[in-house]
């Protein structure tokens, strides 16, 4: 399976395809739909999320709700680009709003200087509106298209915050049942505990003038043995994963199982134990599902590390390209935090990546195909 994605954050829409998908999958509307509204939801995000209400229009690759086999499109409208028009329409341009919007002074932690410089573009806003976090909405309605798939093979994903700035612990790992959080949870925080101390350093931040950032926890149920492969670096499930999760916009690390603290520990107490009671078992899952780059058969879990936005209201000293004076980065509108939305793109990668390698093991055109390879291959399971 593949995705792409285009469209500038204040542009007309956001447009994405995603390849791969097998023939014969019936797609449930309400369930895409929620997933998108999943990742606009949470407290600390600007005023731009009461502008969006994020939509996707699937425009091809379906017929009556059942995918095709063909490439799916999907479309989200940008509601803010009536407000944007002037400065961002694709053929005719206002000089007096494109004079208002322009970037001059380079935000500090965002791409806009070294983007304008790679790109040769002297307007910062020709850099920012693609490098912008909206095109995370993308991601998550290519990552729903995935979900769909995953759950004909019984296959579920879940994500919980586990901290916010210096609220929370991001070693904390939950049990599968801490991460069903509600929907309206206001930042979907693992531990409700954790979620008056998180709202308060939210509001500190926001007084300030500044932006926050936290930690992410995404596991996968159900996920069969043997996914991604130990033979070539670039086939390991573990690599895959890492460059998914940190592809999305401001995630600085990311780690799987018990990854970062395991480095302080001694092999045993870091290795998950093998026994057999009616199939291979093991009590603890400090692997987060993965050795040697391939799914053992345990959840898989992965925790994201997500930097504090860049955009802050007090501004970072940086430079004006046209004058190369001092001149702090300049504010637009922006959000405190958006840890708890960053949750729900971290699903959609994580969906990304395991139903292409679902498509690589199991392979077929069609769902039907698919399905007997998967069902063959847990009867050999049965037998090892
Ligand atoms: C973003 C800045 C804000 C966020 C945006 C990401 O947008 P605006 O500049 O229009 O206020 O709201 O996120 C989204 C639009 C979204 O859908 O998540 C940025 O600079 O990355």
């Amino acid at each position: 399976m593949h995705f792409l994605t285009a469209g500038e954050s204040h542009g007309p829409q956001l447009t994405v395809i995603v390849t791969g998908m097998p023939a014969g999958v019936t797609l449930d509307r309400d369930r895409i739909n929620r997933e998108l509204a999943r990742r606009q939801h949470g407290y600390g995000r600007g005023g731009r999320m009461k502008i969006e209400r994020d939509e996707p229009e699937i425009t091809a690759g379906i017929r009556g709700g059942e995918t095709l086999g063909s490439p799916v499109a999907i479309t989200i409208r940008n509601a803010d680009f009536e407000n944007w028009r002037g400065a961002m329409d694709p053929w005719e341009l206002d000089e007096e709003e494109s004079r208002k919007r322009r970037v001059h002074a380079p935000r500090p932690g965002h791409v806009d200087l070294a983007g304008g410089m790679k790109y040769g573009r002297h307007d910062l806003r020709d850099v920012l509106e693609r490098a912008s976090a909206r095109e995370t909405a993308s991601r998550v309605a290519a990552g729903a298209i995935a979900k769909e798939l995953l759950r004909q093979f019984g296959i579920e994903i879940r994500s919980g915050v586990l901290s916010i700035g210096g609220a929370g612990d991001p070693e904390y790992t939950p049990g599968w049942d801490e991460l069903d959080i509600p929907d309206d949870s206001p930042v979907r925080a693992v531990r409700t505990s954790d979620e008056p101390p998180m709202l308060a350093a939210i509001d500190a931040a926001k007084e300030a003038g500044e932006t926050l950032g936290g930690t992410i926890l995404i596991a996968a149920s159900n996920v069969p043995v043997g996914l991604g492969s130990y033979v070539q670096w670039d086939e390991k499930l573990d690599g895959q994963i890492g460059q998914a999760i940190l592809s999305i916009h401001a995630v600085k690390a990311v780690s799987i199982g018990d990854g970062i603290a395991a480095a302080r520990r001694h092999g045993s107490e870091v290795h998950d134990a093998i026994h057999f009671s009616d199939g291979y078992r093991r009590d603890t899952n400090r692997a987060g599902g993965l050795e040697g780059g391939v799914t053992n058969g345990q959840h898989v879990v992965v925790r994201a590390f997500m930097k504090p936005i860049s955009t802050t209201r007090k501004g970072i000293p940086s430079v004006d390209i046209e004058t190369r004076e001092p001149h702090r980065s300049q504010w637009e509108r922006s959000d405190v935090t958006a840890v708890p939305a960053c949750g729900i793109v971290c699903e959609a990668m994580l969906a990304l990546v395991l139903a292409g390698a679902m498509r690589k093991k199991f392979g077929g055109d069609s769902l039907v195909e698919m399905k007997r390879s998967y069902q063959s291959y847990l009867h050999d399971l049965r037998e090892y």
